[in-house]
């Protein structure tokens, strides 16, 4: 039955995935971890055809049209571009199209691919009428009031013709650039990279966040041209330019495949110094009416095609293979490496994928790799520089056991990953570790879910009492994308900072079984440190406020585990390890009263009037009964406040409170 487990955690997983990437335009896992998943997915549905979902990712081919934004059915269809990856495949294409159109002459126009966001813009005698992103390239996106805002895109035409024109919506580096030291700021998720910030700027269902995001737009499409007696795609160019149009200006007429060849050479280094991302270059065959000739294939023009520039490869020397473990169990090898410079980052780290890979390439310890970018996010070890390889380095070997708990690792037929299957291991310590720095626990600013999945995924943290020890990886933590020099500090700086928590703080973000934050408070009244708790028996554990059988034999469950007691030395040796002072008043007005505070106080959070009913003997409660002494009640006090007045309870002020616990 586990399987049907797995089924709804994968579709679980993979809707948040698709989400996070194609509505927040902010991926968190690579490609190849998405793609593992959904195989992964697949086979079990082949398997069990009866548990597909209907919702299963694997059901809904390009369904990515979330947020609220309205569908818009193309009334001609975005098609994508057909990649090209070398000059073979390129002059490849030159031989299919000259085939086609039976002729040994053809001219081509080529255009810088920009990595940006494709849209498709309608304008009716000259007004803009209607903006769609591309969508599945059948139905898109309204985005017409978020184009409108758009600095270069035309709201009128210098001539007031009805048209469709196609562009790129893109984000320039340097606004990206202080957009993202915005949100460092603000301590808001960073985009990626110019790309996913034009496409969550655009997606934007408030058109005034789309307007501060300060895009931009290349057209470079005109649909239907021949209505207007445009017969080249080098006219196009033109006629976009006189309507308005913000056209890319290196645009250029090639006369052959050989001329085409020379303007990818002269690109590949010039468009590093462009002020946009752009990908690859856009090669279309020029003469406008060969295209239905030529024709097309249901995706894809076949008188056009996009080559796309290699991503930036550097040899770098792997020093090891540490082993993390996903949320899912997923065992993945990574390359420590000795820091290098790719595509304009410092990489330490990179994926290594999985065993059936590291094997395949003969990947050693020792050796010198080449590693890239992929996708501009995860770095990808390549292959390895044999003619670099001295000495006789060990052929590379897989754990056998989980690097976590120890457990036999698992790896099913048609897989290459191996898994951790035990349930009490490492999705639970990722969780727990976000669970320790939340806002109610250690309250560590700058280790929020994602930063600490990336942080625990690149093998930094693997336990709670690591994140005292990430200071001795500043240099490391600077290289990872997002992390300036400010942002390391702030982060050092709370780590520290939530040493001096309070102990029921730190038994809280334990994650302790059953033990919540009023538990932990109530236990910081009677043992005032983690070694003290640690010792604590059951009879003692029971007689406490609100601690039942069940809490009581965790405690004690939990202080048996040698795992744990090896954290809680560590976090101990890391500085970690607050003292509970008592701080109880001699002088004890509210001894023996119960209150409960409700409502908004004057002065006092509620945290800070309970903590002041128990430093003066009181009792602090959250709902209210007959044993109810007082109600301690604030502004727009609610239900609680009529429940005192149904039973009769004394309800009192700030001010009646301050004067009963005043000397
Ligand atoms: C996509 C793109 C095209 C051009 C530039 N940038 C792109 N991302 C261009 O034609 N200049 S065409 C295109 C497509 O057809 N999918």
């Amino acid at each position: 039955m586990d399987y049907i487990k797995r089924i709804d955690e994968l579709v679980k997983l993979l809707k948040q995935y698709n989400y996070e990437y194609y509505v927040l335009d902010n991926p968190t896992v690579t490609d190849y971890e998405y793609d593992s998943l959904l195989r992964e997915l697949e086979v079990l549905e082949n398997e069990h055809p009866e548990y597909i979902r209907s919702d299963s990712p694997t059901q809904k081919v390009g369904d990515y049209l979330k947020l609220d934004l309205e569908e818009i059915v193309h009334d001609n269809q975005m098609m994508s571009l057909q990649d090209v990856f070398n000059y073979q495949e390129l002059r490849e294409f030159d031989e299919r199209v000259k085939k086609a159109i039976g002729s040994p002459n053809v001219e081509y126009t080529c255009e810088l691919k920009i990595d940006g966001i494709a849209s498709t813009i309608h304008y009716d005698d000259g007004l803009l009428v209607l903006a769609a992103t591309r969508g599945n390239g059948l139905i898109g996106e309204n985005i017409t009031q978020n184009a409108l805002t758009i600095r270069t895109l035309p709201k009128v035409l210098k001539k007031p013709l009805t048209l469709e024109v196609r562009g790129e919506v893109y984000m320039q580096k340097d606004v990206f650039d202080s957009l993202n030291e915005e949100r460092l700021k603000e301590n808001k998720p960073l985009f990626m990279n110019p790309r996913n910030a034009a496409g969550g700027s655009l997606r934007q269902l408030n058109a005034e966040i789309t307007k501060e995001r300060k895009l931009d737009q290349f057209a470079y499409t005109l649909v239907n041209p021949m209505n207007y007696n445009i017969y080249k795609q080098s006219d196009v160019m033109e006629f976009l330019k006189n309507l308005g149009f913000n056209v890319n200006p290196h645009y250029k007429l090639c006369r052959n495949i050989e001329e085409v060849i020379d303007y990818i050479e002269s690109f590949k280094e010039k468009r590093k110094e462009l002020n946009y991302a752009t990908d690859g270059i856009v090669i279309k065959v020029n003469d406008l009416t060969l295209y239905d000739i030529i024709g097309y294939t249901v995706k894809v023009p076949k008188y056009a095609v996009a080559y796309k520039f290699p991503a930036e490869i550097v040899t770098t020397k792997l020093k090891d293979i540490v082993f993390t473990v996903g949320r899912t169990g997923m065992i993945t090898p990574n390359a420590v490496l000795e820091p290098v410079l790719v595509g304009g980052t410092t990489v330490s780290r990179a994926t290594l994928n999985n065993e059936d890979f590291i094997i395949q390439r003969d990947i050693r310890i020792g050796d010198y790799v080449k590693v890239r970018k992929a996708g501009e996010i995860i770095p990808e070890v390549v292959e390895v520089d044999f003619t670099k390889r001295v000495g006789n380095l060990a052929p590379f070997k897989m754990l056998t056991n989980c690097p976590e708990c120890g457990m036999p690792l698992v790896k099913r037929e048609n897989e290459s990953e191996h898994h951790c299957i035990n349930p009490d291991c490492c999705g639970r310590i990722l969780e727990q570790l976000i669970h320790f720095s939340s806002r109610a626990a250690m309250d560590i600013e700058g280790l929020g879910e994602k930063q600490t999945e990336l942080l625990y995924n690149l093998g930094y943290i693997k336990d709670v009492s690591d994140i005292y020890l990430l200071e001795n990886y500043k240099q490391d933590l600077l290289t990872l994308d997002g992390y300036g020099q400010q942002k390391v500090s702030n982060l050092i700086e709370a780590i520290n900072k939530s040493k001096q928590n309070r102990l029921d703080q730190l038994i809280f973000g334990l994650g302790i079984r059953f033990v919540g934050a009023k538990a932990s408070k109530n236990l910081v009244k009677y043992y005032h440190s983690i070694d003290e708790l640690k010792n604590a028996k059951y009879e003692d554990l029971v007689l406490i406020d609100d601690i039942g059988d069940v809490m009581a034999n965790s405690i004690v469950d939990y202080f048996k585990n040698e795992h744990h007691l090896n954290i809680l030395q560590k976090l101990k040796l890391n500085g970690v390890d607050p003292k509970n002072i008592v701080e109880v008043n001699d002088h004890q007005p509210l001894l023996g009263k119960t209150i409960v505070v409700t409502g908004t106080l004057e002065t006092l959070s509620r945290t800070e009037a309970n903590d002041l009913i128990e430093k003066n003997g009181g009792k602090a409660a959250s709902s209210v009964s007959k044993k109810t002494s007082y109600v301690l009640a604030g502004h727009d006090a609610g239900s609680k406040l009529t429940k005192a007045k149904d039973l009769g309870i004394e309800v009192i002020t700030e001010q009646e409170f301050f004067e009963l616990i005043k000397k």
